[in-house]
């Protein structure tokens, strides 16, 4: 192989194209790093907003640095691409009605970035995306018909991996995947990668990094699974579900994840479809996982519906809306459908509460205060286990009829998702002496 590294100059500007939840702070640790970055995003709001220095999503320690690199002329947003030695897509892949990869937000990216795209540069795709996007959509669409791949220009798949909440930390500390199209393409993508990462960066191909991806958040989503399995099936033996995994989890080789409400956001509840989608006939475990998760909500709103029947006008508080704690994002929620499903239901007045939901975020749910939906509800369901729900004194449940689909309250009695013949089920906080 030539000797690539003092073939091509050491990059300096950087475009960015996606200013999400991946591509925002991507840009700015590339910002801090020293890099020029240019961020892309359709969204005008998004783009006016960064350039003030300011941040439309919440995660810890990005606004702090966004106001910073802006500041310092490192970092600035727009709606058009430009030239530059480094090209990031970091745009959504979500999927359609049938569970099949929508690919069209990549192939606008790649096809905006084209004009733009010269003799020595690398095209990174980050964004998940099913296996062979690399090769058949990202070269196809982004790269100049006069240019070669693995000779002129470097393309690559390096899968983000970070975990919302902690995505300054996890995208720098991380272990990375860059998976080249070519040799050629690994080795240089792996050497930039190399300048901001402190973790390992481990080179591979382009169609094994797309997959490793996929198969890493189906093997999240299958473990859940079990657990959420594991939590109905103790429900309805009349067994309280927290305390049987707790219980398995003293065996020195058994690790079972917690059960919730069901599995949401952007990823898990979306990534394994890739993979089913792509190699039908050897995806049975990864499918019947995301059905068994997809039944979870379903599931706690019959749990409600019961017990709500049996109070007279019942009020049913909903603590949390996000999909996981912490965060404001509310895609794929099971909380937020689960809020939904009881709502259609007509039993009796749904309230929410979530401390990082707005109207424009949840449409049609009825959002008020923690005070006002503990003052108010005969039922309180805990669905997001965000941290002041968690604080809660449990004194404020007191007369409450309590459904923690978390198990995060956990002094005695231990009211949740409890079957018939449950020593605990539907019983008011706490039990009369
Ligand atoms: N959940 C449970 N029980 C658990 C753990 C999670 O019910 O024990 C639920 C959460 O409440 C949530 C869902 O699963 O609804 C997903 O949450 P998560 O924290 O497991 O994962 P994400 O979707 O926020 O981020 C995942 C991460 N992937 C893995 O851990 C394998 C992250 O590293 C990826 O970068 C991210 O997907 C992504 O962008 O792909």
């Amino acid at each position: 192989m030539p000797n690539l590294n003092s073939e091509i100059s050491t990059p300096k500007s950087i475009c960015i194209m996606g200013l999400g939840y991946i591509g925002l702070p991507t840009a700015a640790i590339l910002a801090r790093k020293g890099y020029d970055v240019h961020g892309v995003d359709v969204r005008v709001e998004v783009v006016e907003k960064i350039n003030r220095g300011e941040i439309h999503i919440h995660e810890p320690g990005l606004g702090e640095l966004v106001e910073e690199v802006v500041r310092a002329g490192k970092l600035q947003a727009s709606t058009t691409p430009r030239e530059a030695d480094v090209f990031f897509i970091c745009v959504p892949t979500p999927f359609n009605a049938d569970k099949s990869p929508d690919l069209s937000y990549v192939r606008a990216a790649s096809e905006a970035v084209r004009p733009y795209v010269r003799q020595g540069n690398l095209v990174i795709l980050e964004s998940t995306s099913p296996p062979k996007t690399t090769q058949e959509t990202v070269v196809p669409l982004a790269i100049p018909e006069h240019l070669q791949v693995g000779k002129d220009v470097f393309v690559a798949y390096c899968p983000e991996r970070v975990l919302p909440g902690r995505i300054l930390i996890e995208a720098v500390e991380n272990d990375r995947i860059v998976g080249g199209v070519t040799p050629a393409c690994t080795q240089l993508v792996q050497k930039f990668y190399e300048t901001f990462v402190t973790g390992a960066v481990l080179p591979t191909t382009a169609v094994a990094a797309e997959i490793t991806k996929l198969a890493e958040n189906a093997f999240r989503d299958v473990n859940i699974a079990y657990a959420n399995e594991l939590s109905m099936l103790a429900d309805d033996l009349g067994a309280d579900p927290f305390e049987v995994i707790e219980l398995a989890n003293r065996h020195p080789r058994v690790n079972i994840l917690r059960p919730g409400p069901g599995v949401g956001g952007h990823c898990i509840s979306v990534d394994p479809w890739f993979l089913a989608h792509a190699a039908p006939n050897h995806s049975s475990l990864i499918k019947t996982a995301r059905m068994v998760n997809d039944s979870k909500p379903q599931f706690v709103v019959d749990k409600v519906l019961k017990l709500a029947r049996e109070i007279e006008s019942p009020v049913i508080g909903c603590l949390g809306l996000a999909y996981k704690p912490d965060v404001d994002d509310f895609r794929e929620s099971p909380s937020l459908e689960i809020v939904i499903q009881l709502q259609k239901a007509c039993v009796g007045e749904v309230l929410a509460c979530d401390p990082y939901a707005g109207p424009m975020h949840c449409s049609g749910v009825t959002l008020v205060s923690l005070e006002e939906l503990l003052r108010q509800s005969d039922i309180v369901l805990l669905l997001t286990d965000h941290k002041p729900f968690c604080e809660l004194p449990v004194n404020l449940l007191q007369g409450k009829q309590v459904i923690d689909t978390r198990g995060v309250w956990k002094e005695e009695p231990r009211v949740v998702l409890h079957g018939e013949n449950s020593r605990e089920s539907n019983r008011a906080w706490p039990p009369a002496a």
